[in-house]
């Protein structure tokens, strides 16, 4: 594919949404054309295609924009699984997407105020934190049954999720390690320890206009 063609993926590295549409991206082995941008200063290019500037954005050579993360993972596993995460039957599907929902509203709700407690001081950061233990009891659940969320192998709803319990996690690392969610503390540090996270990881520098394409 000529490399001007390559869809083009605005990404922010340390953003769990755009962590997990990188996640997806990679193993379905599509090449997009990277752009690392810094979110209080983004890109006219990013803007044009998706006013509402959050990231990620996936625009495609076609023009059309994906901007939500899911649907990003959705875009590429769709055209190319080898690694079967998406849900195969009715039943995984549901949960997944119960689990995900779960995850992007009322979690990530908490998470911001666990994670920023000093910009909503009418509450104490361990009430934050307590509220944001009720998802972390459902994943523990979760995995006292099975090896991964959903089911016995690695799927969607661990890589959509596992971004954000790994930023759960990183607020106060010592109360979550000794906390009592030790099948979640083993399942993050397995996703954390995977090579595909680490892909996605590296550092990449800020995109401007002049910069030939980061094929990603
Ligand atoms: N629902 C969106 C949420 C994406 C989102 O909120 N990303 C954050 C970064 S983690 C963002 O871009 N915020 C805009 C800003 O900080 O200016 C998705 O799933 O893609």
């Amino acid at each position: 594919m000529n490399m001007c063609q390559l869809p083009i993926l605005f990404s922010f590295r340390r953003c769990p949404y755009a962590m997990r549409a990188r996640l997806a991206v990679k193993a379905s082995t599509i090449q997009v054309a990277l752009r690392e941008v810094v979110l209080a200063d983004k890109p006219s290019e990013m803007l044009l295609c998706s006013p509402k500037g959050t990231v990620p954005v996936l625009q495609l050579p076609d023009g059309s924009v994906v901007d939500e993360s899911l649907d990003i993972m959705l875009w590429a596993l769709k055209q190319h699984d080898p690694q079967s995460w998406l849900p195969s039957n009715e039943h995984d599907e549901e949960e997944t997407f119960r689990l995900i929902n779960f995850n992007d509203t009322e979690f990530k709700a908490w998470l911001d105020k666990y994670k920023y407690a000093d910009r909503f001081p009418e509450c104490s950061i361990e009430f934050y934190r307590q509220q944001g233990e009720g998802f972390l009891l459902q994943l523990e659940e979760k995995l006292d049954k099975s090896t991964y969320l959903v089911g016995d192998k690695i799927s969607l709803a661990d890589m959509a999720i596992f971004p954000f319990i790994r930023q759960f996690a990183h607020v106060d690392k010592p109360w979550f390690d000794q906390s009592e969610y030790k099948k979640l503390q083993d399942w993050l540090q397995q996703l954390l320890d995977l090579p595909l996270f680490n892909e996605v990881m590296k550092k990449y520098p800020r995109w401007t206009c002049e910069q030939a394409p980061l094929v990603f």
